[in-house]
């Protein structure tokens, strides 16, 4: 059977890439210290034979050199992060330690120990300001955030990686993910699960700026579909690829769709636009399609659906 192991497992990402992975028959191996991530979250995955959890610090001496060396997966799965933009400007220590030397970290492991594939996940944070959309990956990337210029880093050590000593390596950009077991309590936390949250409480939402803003909005079962096949399938090319729709919704349309579902819920205050905030943000999904057939299907309307589901 396939050994997977996945870094950060217990995360918002993690947790449903581990469910997908089980689901295709694979051992998967996690890890994760529960800083932001959530042992709730595996907890279908905990009561499934093929899978181990380890508790633990990636960024501990030993903890993922032992784990590889324990187990000797054919690839790991990188999510573990910080995981925000914000956060990393309020720490760029912190930031670097975690999205960058964690990875050299993964990297060496997989190095000492035969592995043969990293899947790295990297975000649309690396195109920086970029108005060229739809976002290509080939496209300028100049971040301007800690955070988007670490997942860059990261992706070119593993790039390196790749050419020095032959470990195949599949690094995704991220856009907007949102979807089932996003924490809305999270300062950090994206815009549809705060909404979702906040519709379901009975209390209005509030909109920075116009609502005319626009983003990529990726169903997070989507997303965890495209890492389980990077992960376990090794005719999947190496590269660096968007994971998007390659579709844009305002929050004119969140909203729309929410208002549906709650048509009690007060009228949505606006406030002002957000420093920093970005207007417009798409994907260009040509890349993952042509080259790993991938397409993330579902649309907003049903992944807000499902998101509202399981609250
Ligand atoms: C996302 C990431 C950010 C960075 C960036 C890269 C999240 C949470 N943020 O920022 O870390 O990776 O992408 O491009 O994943 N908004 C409201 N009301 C609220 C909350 C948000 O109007 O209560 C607005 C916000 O001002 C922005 C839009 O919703 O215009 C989307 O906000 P977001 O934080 O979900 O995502 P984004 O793309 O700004």
């Amino acid at each position: 059977m396939q050994k997977i192991l996945i870094t950060g497992a217990g995360g918002f990402i993690g947790s449903h890439t581990v469910d997908t992975l089980l689901a295709a028959g694979k051992e998967v191996i996690g890890i994760d210290d529960f800083s932001t991530g959530h042992r709730a979250n595996l907890a279908g995955a905990e009561k499934h034979p093929a899978f181990t959890l380890i508790e633990g610090d990636i960024t501990a001496a030993d903890v993922l050199e032992a784990a590889v060396a324990d187990y000797r997966p054919e690839t790991i799965v990188h999510l573990a992060a910080l995981v925000s933009v914000p956060a990393g400007e309020e720490d760029p220590g912190k930031n670097f330690e975690l999205n960058v030397r964690a990875t050299q970290m993964v990297a060496e492991a997989a190095r000492h120990h035969g592995v043969q594939r990293t899947v790295f996940a990297s975000s649309a944070a690396v195109y920086g300001n970029s108005t060229a959309l739809p976002l290509q990956e080939g496209g300028a990337t100049i971040p301007i955030s800690q955070y988007g210029a670490a997942k860059l880093m990261s992706e070119q050590l593993l790039r390196a990686y790749a050419t020095s000593y032959g470990i195949s390596s599949i690094c995704f950009r991220f856009f907007n993910v949102y979807g089932p077991r996003q924490d809305p309590k999270s300062p950090y936390s994206g815009v549809v699960s705060i909404f979702a949250e906040r519709y379901i409480s009975g209390a209005g939402a509030t909109i920075f700026g116009d609502g005319k803003q626009s983003r990529d909005f990726i169903f997070v079962k989507d997303l965890a579909r495209a890492i389980a096949a990077a992960a376990g399938d090794p005719d999947q090319q190496d590269g660096i690829y968007n994971l998007c729709t390659g579709r844009s919704s305002t929050l004119l349309d969140l909203v729309d769709i929410l208002g549906e579902a709650f048509p009690e819920t007060p009228e949505v205050q606006f406030a002002e636009e957000r420093t920093g905030d970005i207007k417009h943000s798409l994907g260009n999904p040509a890349a993952a399609r042509d080259q790993l057939g991938f397409e993330a299907g579902t649309s907003f309307r049903d992944g807000i659906h499902a998101l509202l589901d399981s609250l």
